[in-house]
């Protein structure tokens, strides 16, 4: 194969393999329907990651053929994209794995009811003086329990000052280790102890909206007081196109038409030609090391898993014929 030049130039015209698009599904299925749909078909529900994005989708829909749709709520007000809320993302600020035996990550104490996420905006978690927990906006300012950490002894230390809850995390790591973790019910007595009135944040907070293809993307193109996590029973996300594709947070159970993403497929047809000196360039053996070159000179600037190469037989099915050039 040493003899073998693999003409660059028309692989260059290989460049845009693919492209990410949009697939609306004017059929009403719940969000959970629409997402293995959208994994079978295509990739997943759509993420919607700027401006131009939501510009692409106001040019696609079909507004009329969104109106046809009879939702059995009687009420169409959006259409699922791949936004969720999982209220069980919760992680401790003091995230040393060692810190933990088997279990004590996930302890709980959850005031009944809770976490609630009232108007979608709770993300960071208290402790009442009764030693229950809730989950409140990290903005509320409050007293905080701190931890000291020297070998293996833990002292739990409440602040005097009042902190947000990021406030009082870098408090507590400047002066103290952390802001509490809890790792079962012993220590949970030992912190309700000592809120004197009320409650104290303590170290548990969560991640805020994802995306179900775990995008990272933080863009974000809301409705006017939305999301409200509405009865506290709305985590997933609606565009609406009667507001310009705004985004609301709805019911995940609720029937809606859906948007999928996926990556549309672009053909390329190339003609080679090789200057070598092998004798039988249709030895399937030979045609499969030249696709391996191909394939690795385009995957310079492709993803290869998303590049699929094979050769075009002629008639007499060969791939290649022998010309001379004076
Ligand atoms: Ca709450």
């Amino acid at each position: 194969m040493t003899s073998l030049t693999v003409v660059p130039a028309p692989l260059s015209a290989l460049a845009p393999v693919s492209s990410r698009h949009f697939i609306f599904v004017y059929e009403l299925k719940t969000q959970e329907e629409a997402r293995s749909y959208c994994r079978q078909h295509y990739t997943d529900l759509a993420t919607v990651e700027n401006m131009e994005d939501v510009l692409t989708l106001n040019e696609m829909v079909d507004r009329s053929r969104l109106q046809l749709l009879k939702p059995p709520d009687g009420f169409l007000n959006g259409t699922w994209i791949g936004l969720y809320d999982d209220v069980n993302t919760w992680s401790w600020s003091l995230s040393d794995p060692t810190y933990y035996s088997e279990g004590q990550e996930n302890y709980r104490n959850w005031a009944p009811g809770r976490p609630n996420n009232i108007r979608a905006n709770q993300f960071c978690v208290w402790m009442y003086q009764s030693g229950q927990w809730e989950d409140y906006e990290c903005t509320y300012r409050l007293q905080a329990i701190c931890v000291n950490l020297t070998g293996s002894s833990e002292t739990f230390v409440l602040t005097t000052a009042s902190f947000t809850w990021e406030e009082a995390q870098q408090y507590c790591r400047q002066h103290h280790t952390d802001l509490a973790s809890v790792k079962n019910a012993t220590q949970n007595s030992q912190i309700a102890a000592l809120i004197p009135t009320n409650s104290a944040w303590i170290g548990l907070n969560r991640q805020r909206w994802r995306w179900l293809d775990g995008n990272n993307s933080t863009f974000s193109f809301w409705k006017t007081l939305q999301p409200d996590n509405y009865e506290t029973l709305e985590h997933c996300v609606v565009a609406d196109f009667e507001s310009g594709g705004r985004w609301a947070d709805s019911n995940c159970d609720k029937m809606r038409p859906f948007i999928c993403y996926g990556w549309a497929v672009k053909k390329y047809k190339i003609k080679l030609q090789l200057n070598t000196t092998i004798a039988n360039l249709n030895d399937p053996v030979v045609m499969e090391q030249l696709l391996q070159q191909i394939a690795l000179r385009v995957g310079r600037a492709n993803a290869t898993d998303l590049l699929k190469l094979s050769w075009v037989k002629d008639a007499n099915g060969n791939v290649f014929n022998k010309t001379t050039t004076p």
